[in-house]
């Protein structure tokens, strides 16, 4: 084989590895020119030209949105292809049962035929990049090459990129090998590939979020919990925030909820009216990924990885998230919303009303009202429309974000989409029981991911798409960690979208839902009682405080109520999916169901 090779800008690196793979890949792909990303200001400005000159992504209004731009990717590409994302392992059981699965060999010949040429008449962009701060030793340092200026703009804003990067690497430092080719953003060849065993991850075909933003799921969750199993940490699908009492006293918590189903709004929360007299003050540490570990204290310490935000945008406005509206008015990529004709955006259930047109997320001409051949509503922004923003623009945004350390976590909540069956909030009995109550959590599917929305399916700890190992010995770590715990978070479930019988939410939400977290921590530190149920305790309605919240007693009641007749459904349905796992599943998750049907049963 002929060495390829395309002009370069010179990598400020003595990294030989970083530069052999990077020459290898380009020969496979071979784009005309390789870009080394600094993560300057002149880059960021050059990048933005060039991509806007190519119409890659389109300069918003400079008055009204500085520093924002706007994107649409293609139709068939608006969403994570769950379908198309494989853990390529030695062994099948590596990956386990609820994960795709391709031998390493055969994946790298399958999409090394797709990436063969696909950046031909293209830049290769090489971004050096951290998850966490750079050098702490709780990051993790990764490169993606890929041949999208929007994704180099994206992992700008997402994690933190550039020569620090390449300096803090030194020669001969540990990397994830990411690489990126939109190639044709065909869907028939497209495949987003993990191979935990080479620290590698190659995605081919596709140009949305979470499917080419490798430093997110791909990395801090799939290759990261593989890492975290053999290292004995944890990485996970979860928010982080402090609550602040009037004393200056924060107390943390991680909570896991499947995509779409509120973790950036309850980050970002701001305490209701009937709340206010009390002086909570909300601080977000993070809104989607967090990776904990125990600490010489024995308690378990937390980071988000990242650097910004990529949230959903349609209903995101004043009232039920304020903090990300104003977190958004700069600096902001937006991505399958409507684009106005005065190149500002504006997406459903947002602040203003519908424009009188604009041009939609599929890039066609739109009208308020408009219908498709089938009669239904087009959307002008897609369901899952999304804004990238710098998370140091966030108002509630915590200090900690930039600390080493992290925070400490007083409690884990876990929570799911359940119109019904799940209460508003209960708390597990003990770490193993908080630990199969994560484990057969459900929800139903929202728009984050392509398939059929509303169907309710199995989603332990909200992690079944981004578990980078056998979901089983997930399950085992989880046990394990309990075990060297010291201090154990008290583990809890909640579920802001329980129904009335006219389909209505019973629970207002957003906001409101500090309500819980206020009941939370005082179960945390044992200063209220509650009561026992045969799936956890759940609060007497009178130590929930509904000051200013006009809530009948018959629909708290309603809230908070377990239905046994539902619930032994419910137990039978999770059974289904244990036995999924198969012998790998560790005993004391059965033991766990067994108890819980038991207690229902009487
Ligand atoms: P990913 O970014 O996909 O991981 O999702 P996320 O968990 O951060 O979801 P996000 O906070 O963006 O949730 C978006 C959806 O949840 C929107 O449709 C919100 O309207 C809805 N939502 C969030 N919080 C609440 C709530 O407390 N009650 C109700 N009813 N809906 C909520
Ligand atoms: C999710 O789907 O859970 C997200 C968005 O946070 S993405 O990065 O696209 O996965
Ligand atoms: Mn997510």
């Amino acid at each position: 084989m002929f060495f390829y090779s395309p002009k370069e800008t010179k990598p400020d690196t003595k990294h030989l590895e970083l530069m052999r793979w990077v020459r290898e890949m380009a020969s496979l792909c071979r784009p005309d020119r390789i870009v080394w990303i600094d993560g300057s200001e002149e880059e960021k400005k050059r990048l933005e030209d060039e991509a806007v000159a190519a119409g890659e992504i389109v300069r918003l209004n400079q008055e009204k949105l500085p520093g924002c731009f706007y994107h649409r990717t293609a139709v068939n590409d608006v969403a994570r292809t769950e379908h198309l994302t494989y853990i390529c392992t030695r062994k099948k059981e590596g990956a386990g049962p609820t994960n795709n699965w391709m031998l390493p060999k055969e994946a790298y010949k399958k999409a090394g035929s797709y990436f063969r040429g696909a950046m031909r008449g293209r830049t290769m962009y090489v971004i050096p990049f951290s998850m966490g701060p750079v050098g702490s030793p709780f990051s993790k340092v990764g490169v993606e090459l890929t041949d999208s200026i929007y994704v180099v703009l994206n992992m700008r804003i997402m994690t933190r990129i550039g020569q620090k990067v390449l300096d803090y690497l030194g020669p001969e430092g540990d990397f994830t090998k990411c690489l990126h080719s939109k190639a044709d953003l065909d869907i028939e060849k497209r495949l987003i590939l993990h191979f935990p065993e080479d620290n590698t991850i190659w995605s081919v075909g596709s140009g949305y979020g979470g499917n080419v933003l490798l430093g997110k799921k791909c990395l801090s969750l799939r290759i990261a919990s593989y890492l975290a199993k053999q290292e004995g940490w944890l990485a996970e699908h979860m928010l982080i925030m402090g609550i602040e009492e009037p004393n200056g006293h924060v107390e943390y918590v991680a909570a896991a909820f499947p995509s779409a189903c509120g973790k950036t709004n309850l980050a970002m929360l701001i305490p209701p009216d009937g709340l206010k007299v009390k002086g909570y003050k909300i601080w977000t540490v993070g809104d989607d990924i967090a990776w904990m570990r125990i600490d010489t204290d024995g308690a378990l310490w937390a980071i988000n990885p990242e650097s910004g935000f990529f949230g959903v945008a349609p209903g995101t406005n004043s009232k039920s998230n304020p903090s990300a509206m104003a977190t958004i008015k700069k600096n902001t990529i937006f991505t399958n919303v409507l684009l106005k004709k005065d190149f500002t955006v504006w997406w459903e259930d947002g602040d203003e009303p519908a424009p009188s047109e604009g041009i939609d997320w599929q890039g066609k001409p739109w009208k308020p009202g408009a219908k498709n051949e089938k009669g239904e509503i087009i959307k002008g922004a897609h369901p899952n429309s999304r804004f990238t923003t710098p998370a140091s623009q966030c108002p509630s945004i915590s200090f900690r974000l930039e600390h080493h350390h992290g925070v400490p976590i007083s409690a884990i909540i876990f929570g799911g989409r359940r119109q019904h069956v799940a209460p508003l909030v209960y708390e597990s009995f003990s770490w193993q029981h908080g630990v199969y109550v994560g484990a057969t959590m459900a929800s139903e599917r929202t728009a984050a991911q392509f398939g059929k929305e509303g169907e309710v399916r199995r989603d332990p700890m909200a992690m079944l798409p981004f578990c980078g190992y056998n979901m089983a010995d997930y399950f085992q770590h989880w046990l394990d960690i309990g075990g060297r715990l010291q201090k154990k978070p008290k583990i809890f479930h909640v579920n802001w979208f329980r129904m009335d019988e006219n389909g209505k939410f019973l629970w207002p939400g957003f906001g409101e839902n500090l309500r819980i977290l206020e009941w939370i921590l005082s179960r945390c530190n044992n200063s209220v009682d509650a009561a026992k149920t045969p799936i956890g305790y759940v609060p007497l309605p009178e130590s929930l405080d509904m000051t200013g919240l006009n809530l009948s007693k018959e629909a708290i009641k309603k809230l908070i109520e377990i239905d046994r007749f539902e619930w032994l459904q419910e137990m039978e349905s999770q059974k289904e999916f244990l036995k999924i796992l198969g012998d790998d599943l560790p005993e004391q998750i059965w033991q766990e169901w067994e108890a819980q049907n038991k207690r229902l049963a009487e």
